[in-house]
């Protein structure tokens, strides 16, 4: 812990040390402690932040909400309608959000993973901190990437960390992240916990089944919406006692959407819509984009609030930061469309990419095979609605709509936000809505080329491309640079999530390009067209033995598999399963053997065998995961998991 004379001598260091960097860089200034005085006052910026809610507060309309100090808040402040997290999950999203860069931009859009980071990219509040401001953090940080444990980032991050720590005259930026909504606590509500909304009146969304679970699953997630009111209102009463209201700019937002099966982790509505409500004190009241009460509906994501709360403080955003400046006198118009990103999920590997435009909800599957309830296993783990919903679909109860969830994926989704917020409708092939979805195709395409988004190269070759004995030390140098033909790649991607029979000579051709994620797309495409053809048998064979990337090889043999040749594939997969040196190789390799369907090859002692494998992991999986997979693969010995 930080005592408070600790930290105000720590800030009176930071303090100076930013007036004698200021003294060094400009000649001709004044004295440093004439220019301390003549500096114009500044705002506090307090962020209160949750876990895993969509807008179902009652200042949203939201009938079920009970929710007084946020409806509140929203009275005294402005009610955002259009914000979204860039990706439905915390570590990716907590990306963004430190650096206001899109996480496929960086290299830190797959959850989780730590890659490193070149030291030129920003995080907000080590440009607060240079600018004399106080930064705490209590206490949730999981950056996704190598700032996380980067002690430079914060004067405080911990569960005590406040505002109450800084120096006397020291404007603050505080983050206080209440965890209570986390998915993770519904379940742990005791059994008969009672519920002010009698589930029997929830209003189910289509894709969820009626079933005792969700229903009390949904009027759960009510109580713990209640809860973190309750807190708003507790650290809104606590602002009011330190005297700093009146000086203090308060946003409350979630960090993501959910938190039910199929909305945390997914790219839809409930998953990357969030509620996001500002406070603007009077003395900063012309900094609101509208008097209290007002609604501002401009497309928001995480993306634009480092740039916008750097401006806010009157601190230049560094040009790398990508977003978009939403509020005050700096304030930039709004996005035509903003990038949403979906990738690996803990251990099941996918790519998805979307756009929001504020009517329409537009997503792009490059791994289409893979159905999103057949995900992770943590939902399943923490949540008894998973499960519900799950042996409802396999008992064949479940409608239409409902079993989706459990089905290979369409390549695009495009839905009316205005008309069907639960994305149920899918209008992408709808004649009356092609020149949109033709539009937001391009949009995607765009946005994806130009952030060089490295979601496009499969993540067991990265360590391969880049480290530190390779030529480009970090995945974002890596993916600035000329080596990564975004484009090529992005059309060999495209073409082989249609596995297109019309495109077989496309992919066999990409099998032998001289960029390795374009082979890797080759062989996905002849994955997903199936076809026993001794030309498509013979060119995946070729890769299988001479790919020089392992990923390359893991992802033939899982399309020789059904291509004809499950037995080469098998001895392919487990040859590189039991070779792996890097964790997201073996990963690979693990779920190979299930999408190719050669898991049933596999012995116990095989299982077993995996279990005590720890492949050398410079670039920091965390361990468990690959794990997740054995364990769920000995627990239901012999059964097999379903994943497809
Ligand atoms: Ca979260």
């Amino acid at each position: 812990m930080i005592t408070n004379s600790r930290a105000t001598r720590r800030n009176r260091w930071a303090r100076m040390a930013v007036v004698c960097l200021i003294g060094a860089v400009m000649p001709g200034n004044p004295p440093a402690n004439t220019l301390a005085a003549a500096e114009p006052e500044r705002p506090n910026i307090l962020w209160l932040t949750v876990e895993d809610i969509s807008p179902y507060l009652g200042a949203y309309g939201h009938p079920n909400a009970h929710t007084p100090h946020l409806d509140r808040m929203a009275e005294q402040g402005v009610r955002y309608t259009q914000v979204y997290a860039n990706a439905p999950v915390c570590a990716v999203a907590r990306s963004a959000l430190l650096t206001g860069m899109h996480s496929p931009a960086i290299g830190t859009h797959q959850m989780r993973s730590r890659p490193q980071l070149p030291a030129s990219i920003p995080a907000y509040p080590k440009l607060f901190r240079q600018a004399g401001y106080y930064c705490s953090n209590n206490a949730k940080t999981d950056y996704n990437s190598s700032y996380e444990g980067d002690g430079s980032l914060w004067d405080a991050s911990s569960g005590r960390a406040h505002y109450r720590d800084r120096a006397n005259d020291q404007p603050f930026f505080a983050v206080f992240n209440n965890t209570q909504s986390h998915e993770s606590q519904l379940d742990r509500l005791r059994p008969d916990f009672p519920t002010r909304v009698d589930p029997a009146e929830i209003e189910l969304p289509p894709f969820h089944p009626d079933l005792p679970e969700l229903r009390q699953a949904w009027a759960r997630l009510h109580e713990l919406i209640t809860r973190i009111d309750d807190w708003v209102g507790t650290m809104l009463r606590e602002l009011e006692a330190e005297g700093e209201a009146g000086n203090t700019l308060v946003f409350f937002y979630s960090d993501h959407g959910g938190m039910l099966a199929g909305t945390k982790r997914y790219l839809n509505m409930p998953g990357t819509h969030v509620p996001m409500i500002v406070r603007f004190p009077e003395k900063w009241q012309h900094l609101a984009p509208h008097p209290p009460g007002g609604v501002e509906p401009r497309v928001v994501s995480f993306v634009d609030l480092p740039k916008t709360m750097l401006s806010l403080a009157g601190i230049d955003p560094p040009p790398l930061m990508q977003g978009r400046i939403l509020l005050g006198p700096a304030a930039e118009p709004a996005p035509t469309t903003t990038l949403l990103y979906r990738d690996r999920m803990s251990e099941r590997y996918d790519f998805s990419r979307g756009l929001v435009d504020g009517r329409h909800f537009f997503v792009r599957h490059f791994m289409p095979h893979r159905p999103p309830g057949r995900d992770t296993v943590y939902g399943y783990a923490v949540q008894e609605n998973w499960r519900a919903w799950r042996d409802h679909f396999e008992a064949g109860r479940t409608d239409v709509i409902q079993s989706r969830f459990f089905q290979p994926k369409p390549v695009l989704e495009l839905y009316d936000v205005h008309a069907d917020p639960w994305n149920v409708n899918n209008l992408a092939d709808a004649p009356e809505f092609q020149s949109q979805r033709v539009a937001l195709e391009a949009a995607l395409d765009a946005w994806m080329i130009e952030i060089r988004d490295i979601g496009l190269v499969p993540e067991p070759l990265f360590y391969e491309l880049v480290g530190p004995d390779k030529a480009f030390a970090t995945l974002y140098e890596y993916a600035q640079s000329e080596a990564y033909p975004v484009q090529r790649v992005l059309a060999a991607a495209k073409s082989a999530s249609l596995g297109d029979p019309a495109k077989k000579s496309d992919y066999l051709g990409f099998l032998e390009d001289e960029h390795p994620a374009v082979r890797y797309w080759g062989a996905y495409g002849l994955f997903l067209l199936g076809q026993e053809d001794p030309t498509i048998r013979a060119a995946l064979g070729h890769r299988v033995d001479g790919d020089n990337f392992a990923g390359n090889r893991i992802i033939a043999a899982q399309a020789l598999a059904r291509s004809g040749d499950p037995a080469a594939a098998f001895q392919a997969i487990h040859r590189e399963a039991e070779a792996a040196d890097d964790a997201y190789v073996f990963l690979l390799a693990l779920n190979a053997f299930q999408y190719s369907h050669t898991d049933d090859r596999l012995t116990r002692e095989d299982w077993e065998r995996f279990q005590g494998k720890n492949p050398s992991m410079p670039y920091a999986l965390p361990a468990g995961l690959a794990q997740r997979i054995v364990t769920e693969a000995l627990e239901r010995w012999p059964d097999r998991a379903v994943v497809d």
